[in-house]
């Protein structure tokens, strides 16, 4: 694995530490073919049941190492090859992925951390749309995310302007599910990623593809989405443990496992 990603696990959850402190976690090629084969790790391995993306040094990530980018590339390219499967990776991912977020996350940086299902931001974190200072537009699913997220008022704005949303108010426009102090961002990260890794992985599963499914479909298709996709959670273990763990008056024990 490349040293620009660091990969640890600490029991059931996979911790991806983007580490290029020094270019505020840019990124490059070889980091982003880290993240793929990390989060294929973490798809494919029963034993993950989350997976918590953070920073090392003073940012998040400041999105495409803008010294890979050579006059006349083709960018669309490049997204075809790289941030496009790596935002598709992260929303496919069977399980949850929380995204602790301190610093800045400018550009694809910061739609690379919307993209997770859970971000926790420090107080003094910033989002920035930072295309339109270099003249781009935002990409690495901004432009679904963030009229999603906040409408389509903000969105406009955070686009065309290009100015830092600080933490507190991204909290507040919904883009982020919430901020905490600077000093427990990372203790507060970990817990909810350990609490998910103890949820029914297989429901998050299937809840990541409700919520999705949502974005391109009438209420009337989703009710039948919604039913499918009840039909395979009632069907796992855990459904089953939930419901024996509530009439016995227990705490209920999951295992995450489909069968
Ligand atoms: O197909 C494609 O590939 C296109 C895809 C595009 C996706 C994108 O993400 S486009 C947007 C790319 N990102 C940006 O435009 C943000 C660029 N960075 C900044 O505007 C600023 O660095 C920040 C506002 C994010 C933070 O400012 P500040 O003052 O806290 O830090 P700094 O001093 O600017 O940055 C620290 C170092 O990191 C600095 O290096 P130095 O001077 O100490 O040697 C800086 O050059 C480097 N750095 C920051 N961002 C990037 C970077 N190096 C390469 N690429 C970066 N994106």
């Amino acid at each position: 694995m490349d040293e620009s990603l660091l990969v640890e696990r600490a029991g059931a959850v996979l911790r991806l530490t983007l580490n290029r402190p020094d270019r505020l976690n840019a990124i490059t090629a070889p980091l982003h073919a880290a993240l793929m084969t990390a989060l294929a790790q973490a798809a494919a391995d029963d034993g993950v049941r989350a997976v918590l993306l953070t920073g090392a040094g003073r940012g998040f990530c400041a999105g495409q190492d803008l010294t890979e980018v050579t006059p006349g590339q083709d960018l669309g390219e490049t997204l075809d090859r790289r941030f496009n499967p790596l935002i598709r990776a992260v929303r496919a991912l069977p399980k949850p992925v929380v995204c602790a977020v301190h610093g800045v996350a400018a550009g694809a940086g910061a739609n690379l951390a919307l993209a997770c299902d859970i971000v926790i931001a420090a107080q003094s974190a910033r989002f920035m749309q930072a295309f339109i200072r270099i003249g781009l537009v935002p990409d690495a699913g901004g432009t679904w995310l963030l009229p999603r997220l906040a409408g389509d008022a903000r969105a406009r704005g955070m686009a065309m302007l290009g100015e830092p949303v600080p933490a507190p108010q991204a909290e507040a426009w919904g883009l982020i599910w919430r901020t905490v102090p600077d000093d427990t961002l990372l203790a507060e990260a970990e817990r909810v990623a350990t609490q998910l890794a103890t949820l029914p992985t297989q429901a998050m599963r299937l809840i990541k593809r409700g919520l999705d499914a949502a974005a391109t479909q009438s209420l009337d298709q989703q009710l039948d989405t919604e039913r499918d996709l009840q039909r395979e959670a009632g069907g796992t273990p855990d459904f089953q443990e939930g419901v024996r763990a509530f009439l016995d008056k227990r705490p209920p024990v999951f295992t995450g496992r489909p069968t």
